[in-house]
């Protein structure tokens, strides 16, 4: 069997639900703090402009988690050992799963979950051809409930479940402490997680990489309502709308706002939302963590911290927990 019929036959089909979307959609803009789920950000052209956040000067995540990992990426490598099945949740066609996979060592599979179908199977593409010796089994699924792993040719030593990104930071520490736990399962006996996280730090750093000079960050922010008005019929006017995010230090999280500049009536699907001038909708939270507050929350969900790794700033942290 090649591994193109084995990557197709192994995808666990993932469900696209309108109505569901639509209606959450509804809920949160019928609150009275608005709120947009920050999961519609990323169609097309919101996935672009993460991609281009991702170089700004001000947003110091990803050049930051990357130079740790260029770092530190023959320890890690050590530390994980031969023969282990890698599941990223969310789709990697990004450097960082590239480094890794240059270093572990007679890796068992590489499993990408997302549940963007099409996406992933053109990252999970592009890796098998450029890593061809490495078995690349994409799982199309929702990743905050649990999965089915495929069996991979080569038995695993371990299970390690990789999220870069600070991706967790965009959870609540509910659902964050709920993805862990998820993630504990599908690590199974034996496994293990290596995660980053974005770490507490001054103010007008934090909030600079979130209201860029550039305004990408301003534009993928709007990018949702223009999604909206899309796919679901709604009409809403960009130019009626400022972005804005604010680091609370109280709750440790960016909070990512769309405020309406005047008094407006937004339609979508037959319903009306009267939004005054001044009035925000809540598009994203993004938690910052202290290595410890961020352990303490593992170790509920099970996981044992076993090494971490900073840069010289103190800006970003990747971290390497066992299962209990
Ligand atoms: C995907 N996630 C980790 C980004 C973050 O920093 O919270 C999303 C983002 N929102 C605005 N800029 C970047």
């Amino acid at each position: 069997m090649s591994r193109s019929q084995l990557r197709s036959t192994q995808l666990t089909k993932q469900d696209d639900d309108i109505t569901d979307d639509l209606r959450e959609i509804l809920t949160g803009l019928g609150k009275s703090q608005k709120a947009i789920s920050s999961k519609f950000f990323y169609d097309e052209r919101g996935s672009r402009l993460f991609d281009q956040i991702c170089d700004l000067p001000e947003y110091y995540l990803t050049r930051t988690e990357l130079s740790i990992l260029r770092e530190h990426v023959v320890e890690m490598a050590d530390r994980i050992g031969p023969q282990a099945s890698l599941i990223e949740f969310g789709s990697g066609s990004s450097l960082k799963i590239r480094i890794l996979l240059e270093n572990l060592d007679q890796l068992a599979a590489y499993v990408p979950v997302d549940i963007s179908r099409d996406y992933l199977v053109m990252a999970a593409d592009d890796i098998a051809r450029d890593f061809p010796e490495v078995e690349v089994l994409p799982v199309a699924a929702d990743f905050t409930y649990p999965f089915d792993l495929p069996d991979p040719v080569v038995t695993p030593v371990r299970n390690v479940v990789y999220f870069p990104g600070s991706t967790i930071g965009n959870f609540s520490h509910t659902a964050a402490h709920d993805l862990l736990r998820v993630m504990h399962h599908e690590a199974g006996n034996n496994g293990a997680l290596l995660i980053g996280i974005d770490l507490q730090k001054d103010k007008e750093i934090i909030e600079a990489a979130y209201n860029d000079s550039a305004g990408v960050t301003a534009e993928f922010n709007l990018n949702i309502l223009r999604r909206i008005n899309r796919e679901f019929g709604a009409d809403f006017k960009l130019d009626d709308f400022r972005h804005r995010a604010i680091y609370s230090e109280a709750s440790g999280r960016i909070e990512m706002y769309l405020i309406s500049s005047c008094d407006q009536i937004v339609t979508i699907a037959g319903y009306n939302f009267a939004i005054s001038a001044g009035e925000s909708i809540l598009t994203e939270h993004s938690h910052k963590y202290t290595t410890e507050g961020f352990v303490a929350m593992a170790a509920r969900a099970g996981f044992r911290l076993e090494k971490h790794w900073s840069d010289s700033g103190k800006m970003f942290a990747v971290l390497y927990f066992l299962r209990d």
